[in-house]
Parts: structure tokens; C-alpha cells; sequence
């Protein structure tokens, strides 16, 4: 009925056929999952939670929450789950909530060295209802845990928060939470430990990583990212009576009726990637991103280094470009990526010194090493400018050629 939309969407779908898709936050669902997201079940009100609604007629919806709850409580191993939230970011608006009063303190890493806008950015709700104080990388761009640890006696927060957006390593949640215990033994504190898993949520998933649900007193993430569900958030954690705090900041603290038909979608994309398939995909993702990372180190490129899904590309050393200008150079030949500050960037954020590669959503799709590679080489011929717009679209388009329909998946 509406061809305006139905053009827009069609459109959409081409895009995402066509170009190879880079920015390491996105993913695509399955065809189950897309369909769960678009059936009747958007139609029903059920403020509450299952079998404590304020709305007649939760019968069905009831179930689809429960099993999604419980399937996330399996894909984790925790005893609580909350699948309510709307997105990652309202879900780390009603964890802090659950935790702490307004006013507390909160230690994150900055957004430039990779946090994210609700770890205390000016722009976002975060540093208006909370104090933040920053810990921040050692001079390889990794976390410097010996400097957090120095931090946490300097501040003295109330909260330590962990997990990144633009994070290439592993994170040692294991330590961290050795340094809360050991800095609440010595200064008589309760200062909690938090994680915001969004981005390597599919690696915990798939056994790739450390499990923060061990280690952290709440979890947070996103179901769209790594994990390749719908687009959404997920809440957390071991502890049950902090379980019942959190479901009262979710709702009706932060939030109102929840959306039962992305819940039944996160709860089909945990069943899928409990199966042994999703591990061999994160597997192959972790593969691509170092394969892709490696390329281009050996085409003589400042890279990050990677243990995760994503790596960072210095393009102002390697090409003498800011990142709105390789984001842009890269876009016109259907490869998409977002700019990025780098670990010791020089340039403001409207700028920035690297973009930010990612290889969840290519693997999807069923990118192979070799593809990569090919990846690279196309990139850095990109950004070399030494080929022409035609060559290199041809290129990005042979490489797409063997990849799966979108759709398809
Ligand atoms: N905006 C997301 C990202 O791209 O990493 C994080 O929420």
C-alpha cells in the first residue's frame, strides 16, 4: 500500500546486498528472528512481567517472555534475566538505577578511548544523573590494570564499569573484579562492578571469552550485535535480589509495555546461538577480523591488533586521511565502516584518526579468510587512491559475489 516506504525498504535491501558491511555494531538476524519481529504479538500490551501483568490476555506472550528468559539465564549461566529493555542503552540506564542513587560516582573508560555515550559522555544522561570519574589505556592501547587499580583508591567510586564499544582485546573481568573486592576489603566500600557486554556478547555466548556474568554483580548488552538477534537490550546477573531492583528500573522506572514480539526474537536468537553452528560463526569471526587486521599490518598500515571482532585502522599515519575522510572515500565504493578515535588520537571527534572494522556482519553473509584478505587489500587500494572508483567498485562487487541474500540468512 505504501509504495514511499516499500521503495525505501527495497532500497535498504539492495544496499545491504551490495556493499560489504564493516561497522563492527551490526549484524543480521535470521530470517525466524525477522519474522518474530514482525508478527501479531506487536499488537498486545503486557506492562509487568509474566504472570504479573497489568493487562488482561498475557497468556501467550507470558510464555514467549518466559522462555526467553530462561534461555538467556542458559546461554549466560546466571540465575536472572530481564529481556525488557529497549536497547542497550535504557538497559544500562535501569542497571545503574537497580545499583546506585543519583549522584553516585561511576568509574568507566572514556568514549575516546572506546567506551560508549552512556559511560558518561556530556551528551547523554548518564554524567547528568551520575559523577563519573575515567581510567584509561596504557600506551599499547590496552587496559592498564594497574592504573585502574591506582584509580579506584584515588576516586573511590561506587560503581566500576567495564566493557567497550571500540575495545580490540580481550578483557580480564576476572581481575577487575579481584581489584573491586580487594578495594572494598581495604577501604570498608561497597563499590559494585558492572559490565556492558554489547559489543562481545556473541563471544561470551560462544565460550570464546571470559563470561562476565561470573565475575560482575549485573551484565548488560545489546541482542543485535555479535549475538544476531533483533535489535534490542538485555539485563544480567547471579544476584536475585538485585534481580528484583533491576526488573523495577526496567519497569515502570525507565520504561512502560514491553515489546513482546523483539522479546519472542531475542528468544529464538538465544536458541540459535546455543547450537554448536553459532560457535563455529564466532569462531570464524574472530578469524576474519584477524585476518583482515594482519592485511593490512602487512601492507605497512597502523592497525590495532585484534582479539575480538573488531580492530582499529590509524588512517591519518597510514594514509594521511582523517576517518570522516576514509569513511566517506570507502562509502563511495560500497564498503562501510564508521570513523573512530583512535588510542592516542590528535584529532577531535568530529574527525577522529581511524575507523573502526568489524567482521560480524560479513561473516554472516559467509566471508572467508581469503575474503578478508581480499577486504584489505581493497581498503588500503581505496585509501591509496591509486586505483580508479570503477576498479575498485568491481573489486568490492567481486568480493560480494559468493556472499548469501540478506535475506537469506
Ligand atoms: N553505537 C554502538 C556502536 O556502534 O558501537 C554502540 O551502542
Amino acid at each position: 500500500m505504501d509504495q514511499e516506504i516499500a521503495f525505501l525498504i527495497k532500497k535498504e535491501e539492495q544496499r545491504q546486498n551490495d556493499n560489504i558491511e564493516l561497522i563492527a555494531s551490526e549484524n543480521y538476524p535470521s530470517r525466524d528472528v525477522r519474522e518474530a519481529c514482525g508478527s501479531i504479538l506487536m499488537a498486545k500490551y503486557a506492562e509487568g512481567y509474566p504472570y504479573k501483568r497489568y493487562y488482561g490476555g498475557c497468556e501467550y506472550v507470558d510464555e514467549v517472555e518466559t522462555l526467553a528468559i530462561e534461555r538467556a539465564k542458559a546461554l549466560f549461566h546466571c540465575n536472572y534475566a530481564n529481556v525488557q529493555p529497549h536497547s542497550g542503552s535504557q538497559a544500562n540506564y535501569a542497571a545503574y538505577h537497580a545499583l546506585i542513587p543519583n549522584g553516585s560516582k561511576i568509574m568507566a573508560l572514556t568514549l575516546n578511548d572506546g567506551g560508549h555515550l552512556t559511560h558518561g559522555s556530556p551528551v547523554s544522561f548518564s554524567s547528568a544523573t551520575y559523577r563519573f570519574c575515567f581510567y584509561s589505556l596504557g600506551e599499547d592501547g590496552r587496559i592498564d590494570y594497574e592504573g585502574l587499580q591506582r584509580r579506584l583508591y584515588e576516586e573511590e567510586p561506587d560503581l566500576l564499569l567495564a566493557g567497550y564499544s571500540a575495545y580490540p582485546f580481550s578483557i580480564d573481568f576476572k581481575r577487575m573484579r579481584s581489584i573491586v573486592d580487594k578495594f572494598n576489603l581495604d577501604k570498608n566500600k561497597h563499590c559494585f562492578f558492572m559490565v556492558d557486554m554489547a559489543h562481545i556478547a556473541g563471544i561470551v555466548a560462544a565460550g570464546l571469552t571470559q563470561n562476565p556474568c561470573d565475575y560482575a554483580d549485573i551484565v548488560t548488552s545489546t541482542t543485535h550485535k555479535t549475538l544476531r538477534g533483533p535489535r534490542g537490550g538485555l539485563i544480567l546477573s547471579n544476584d536475585l535480589e538485585l534481580g528484583k531492583k533491576i526488573n523495577s528500573a526496567v519497569f515502570p522506572y525507565t520504561q512502560g509495555g514491553p515489546l513482546e514480539h523483539i522479546i519472542a526474537g531475542k528468544a529464538i536468537c538465544f536458541l540459535e546461538d546455543s547450537k554448536p553452528e553459532f560457535k563455529d560463526y564466532m569462531a570464524r569471526v574472530l578469524e576474519n577480523t584477524k585476518a583482515c587486521n594482519d592485511e593490512l599490518s602487512r601492507l605497512g598500515c597502523r592497525v590495532s591488533g585484534t582479539e575480538n571482532h573488531l580492530f582499529l585502522l590509524d588512517v591519518l599515519s597510514s594514509y594521511g586521511l582523517n576517518g570522516k575522510e576514509a569513511e566517506t572515500k570507502l562509502g563511495e565504493i560500497g564498503v562501510t565502516v564508521n570513523k573512530n578515535m583512535i588510542h592516542d588520537d590528535t584529532l577531535p571527534p568530529s574527525k577522529c584518526s581511524g575507523i573502526r572494522i568489524g567482521f560480524a556482519a560479513a561473516t554472516s553473509r559467509g566471508a572467508s579468510l581469503e575474503d578478508a584478505k581480499g577486504v584489505a587489500r581493497l581498503i588500503d587500494a581505496c585509501l591509496k587512491g591509486k586505483e580508479s572508483k570503477e576498479e575498485l567498485i568491481n573489486r568490492r562487487k567481486a568480493i560480494v559475489s559468493s556472499w548469501a541474500d540478506v535475506l537469506s540468512l
